[in-house]
């Protein structure tokens, strides 16, 4: 039987949207490979990405409809799961109207298609939204005031023009390792790399220098080397005068409150350091800004985003090629409102997914309480901050709904669970609005396995049941919603639904340098060192810093009771919690600490300690790690509780300061030999 090669691309919420190809023999998925016709990713794929394979062959992977009876879980048919679900949903909406059904989801899957989801709650009548983002919301806020929305430059042009790479809070090689070929270009062209992050990173050895700021503060270093550039005269005039508003008022800012000296004070890099990076940047050279996503985790995290914005404009490097400030790139315009029907009259009433506990619970004796949940795509119970609080919440309601492939913590408390396809099984388009502009097209590549359905056929399932089939789309309607989301790229770029299948890959954007003609996307049209909208919205208009609330310059009782910093990162084998019962784990999790906290603490490489704080505990096995901030404590995140490890118990659900994100960085707890 010949093995039949069919083009996928990665569902993982990941920077990179890698191009795939599914190898199928005789109906059965053999294994997947990188799509080398994929112009970014090259045909090569993270371990995760061939791991999908693993994923959808799983054993543990639910393959009915299955219902919790006293306790136990009980395979039932769709007829069953979709008539009993409706029923439910309609006495919720009698009782308490459409709003007592939430809705939480996540990124669990890059497909386009999955946002159905909301369509259906809309035709439904309404339900509880969930707003915000735990993964990146402060800095897209951020970048919404300064640029209008998040935009980067071309990974070609980093590798072709970059003088000097400032890599800030991205962790490269492990979040976004399809990255590496350009810095490695550009390395080879002779720019230099500079890394910022607490934490070392396989990157640091390649390195001219690496700058530990202490977790939370990198604002203020942001500051410090504006400051010097004004002190110097190295700030590009033009650009502040021609294409910026309020820079003036910044500059003022600066003047009064700000010093290379201050910064090295709060930031705890040495003063020397900060002139050094800031000369840099400074220098007339190409420096192009790679930041990721560690650093706005913090209760200051959006104003850090600006701040830094703030520097990279003043030194002339937005706009220009070889420059930029790479956070994002939400290029792919698709038409939402049309697909998620959201001009529908509804009735709509949204949480914030960070504190959604909280939110939950105080309408809970209302007459507006939630009395159903669905999560989709998500596994909020692992990965929302202080999992006692998310506990608390989802357990007051009557009827938790999870779609999803796995049971994991969410779905293990959930009162339906109904068992969803993989990439592998369904047609979709995939993009990622981190990194690069390209999008694929998902062939569906196998039948579904058991009795799985796609997401998309679950919802209409239930549309059928709730009578309202033919206006959410009846039978496939899968090219027929591509067709409406691809409207306005088909308006701006050409690209239709018909030309993606038969090309497979395409870029939403061609220009290579975000920015490059200064018409920026805000109120104004500059950039806004000054932002009326932030103002309007209740924040500085300039950005500003403040200590985060976590932060031992501000709460100096608190840090004397917990005084190290826990950064639980991405992991570098597990896309957040989705691998973690694939992979053959160790019970605990590695506790990566100093030198200096193995003396303070007195621990040692392979003891076993107990991490906590007043929210809660884990325990862990340590490594004492040289070369990373002195105070601070390395988890790789993504652990399930119903294994032993439930991290976010540590981690506090207070709100960032813009784009209502989460602040899962800004955390200071204590060690233990346990
Ligand atoms: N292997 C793997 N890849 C992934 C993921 C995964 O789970 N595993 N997750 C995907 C998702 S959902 C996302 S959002 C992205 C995240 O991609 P990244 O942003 O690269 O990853 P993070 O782990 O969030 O943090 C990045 C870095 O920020 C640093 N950091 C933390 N606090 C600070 C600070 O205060 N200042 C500075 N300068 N640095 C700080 C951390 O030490 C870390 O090295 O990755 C995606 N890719
Ligand atoms: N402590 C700490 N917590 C964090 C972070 C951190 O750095 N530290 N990072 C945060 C970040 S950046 C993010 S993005 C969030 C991620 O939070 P989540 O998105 O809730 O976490 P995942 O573990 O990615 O879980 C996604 C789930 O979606 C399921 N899934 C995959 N594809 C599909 C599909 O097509 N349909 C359906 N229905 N389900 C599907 C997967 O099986 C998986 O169970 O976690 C956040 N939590
Ligand atoms: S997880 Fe990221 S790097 Fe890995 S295959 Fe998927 S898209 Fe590519
Ligand atoms: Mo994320």
């Amino acid at each position: 039987m010949a093995v039949e090669l069919i083009k996928t691309a990665c569902p993982l919420d990941c920077w990179d949207c890698c191009g795939m190809i599914a190898h199928v023999e005789d109906g059965h998925l053999i294994k997947v490979e990188g799509d080398p016709d994929h112009p970014i990713t090259q045909g090569t794929l993270c371990g995760k990405g061939r791991k999908l394979v693993d994923r959808y062959h799983h054993d543990e992977r639910v393959l009915e409809p299955l219902k919790k009876v006293d306790g136990d879980w009980q395979p039932i048919s769709w007829e069953q799961a979709f008539r009993e679900i409706a029923d439910k949903m309609k006495s919720a909406r009698v009782q308490y109207g459409p709003t007592a059904i939430m809705h939480h989801y996540d990124y669990g899957s890059s497909g386009l298609l999955k946002v159905l989801e909301q369509r259906f709650f809309n035709l439904f009548g309404g339900f509880t939204d969930t707003i915000g983002s735990i993964c990146w919301g402060a800095g897209l806020e951020a970048q919404k005031y300064d640029f209008g929305f998040a935009k980067s430059n071309h990974p070609d042009d980093v590798a072709a023009n970059t003088d000097v790479i400032v890599v800030w809070g991205r962790n490269v090689s492990v979040t976004n390792m399809h990255m590496m070929p350009y810095l490695k270009a550009a390395l080879k062209r002779g720019a230099e790399l500079v890394i910022i992050d607490p934490l070392l990173t396989d990157l640091s050895d390649k390195a001219v220098k690496q700058l530990h700021p202490r977790p939370g503060s990198d604002g203020a270093l942001a500051l410090g080397m504006a400051r010097h550039l004004l002190d110097r005269g190295l700030v590009q005039e033009s650009f502040v005068r021609d294409h910026a508003v309020g820079y003036e008022v910044f500059a003022d800012y600066l003047r009064q409150e700000w010093t290379v000296e201050r910064a090295a004070d709060v930031t705890g890099i040495e003063p020397d350091d900060i002139r050094w990076l800031a000369e840099r940047y400074g220098s007339g050279q190409a420096t192009s800004t790679i930041l990721g996503l560690g650093m706005q985790r913090y209760s200051n995290g959006g104003n850090t985003i600006r701040l830094i914005d703030a520097l990279v404009a003043m030194s002339g490097n937005v706009g220009r090629p070889g420059g930029g400030v790479q956070y994002g790139n939400q290029v792919h315009r698709f038409d939402y409102d049309t697909l998620m029907a959201n001009d529908k009259p509804r009735a709509y009433r949204a949480f914030t997914k960070v504190t959604e506990a909280d939110e939950m619970l105080a309408v809970q004796d209302t007459e507006e309480p939630v009395k159903m949940l669905f999560v989709t795509r998500a596994n909020p119970v692992a990965q929302l901050p202080e999992t006692g609080k998310t506990l608390q919440a989802y357990g007051a309601v009557d009827c938790i709904v999870v779609l999803d492939m796995f049971l994991h913590d969410t779905g293990m408390i959930a009162d339906y669970f109904l068992p969803c396809t993989t990439v592998f099984e369904e047609e979709d388009i995939m993009y990622s609005s981190m990194w690069h502009p390209y999008m694929t097209y998902v062939n569906r590549v196998v039948e579904p396995r058991g009795n799985t359905k796609p997401d998309w056929a679950i919802l209409q399932g239930l549309a059928r049941e709730l009578g309202f089939v033919e206006e959410f789309g009846e039978g496939d309607s899968v090219h027929e919603w591509m067709d409406i989301a691809l409207k306005p790229l088909e308006e701006r770029f050409g690209i239709t639904r018909e030309k993606l299948q038969e090309k497979g890959i395409l870029a939403a954007r061609e220009e290579p340098v975000a920015w490059a003609d200064y018409r920026f996307a805000t109120p104004s049209g500059k950039y806004e060192f000054y932002s009326k909208t932030a103002e309007a919205d209740g924040a500085s208009p300039i950005p500003v810093y403040e200590e985060s609330v976590e932060s031992p310059l501000r709460d100096r009782a608190r840090a004397e009771q917990y005084p190290y910093h826990l950064l639980t990162i991405h992991p570098r084998r597990s896309l957040n919690s989705q691998y973690y019962h694939v992979l053959k784990m160790p019970d605990k999790p590695l506790v990566e600490i100093s030198p200096l906290i193995a003396k303070e603490t007195g621990l040692t490489d392979g003891d076993l300690a107990r991490v906590y704080n007043d929210r809660g505990e884990i325990l862990g096995t340590i490594k004492i790690t040289d070369g990373q901030h002195k105070r601070t404590i390395k988890i790789e995140e993504g652990w399930w509780g119903i294994k032993g490890t439930m991290l976010n118990a540590l981690t506090s659900n207070r709100r960032s300061d813009l784009g209502i994100g989460s602040t899962q960085y800004d955390c200071l707890v204590n060690l233990a030999k346990a």
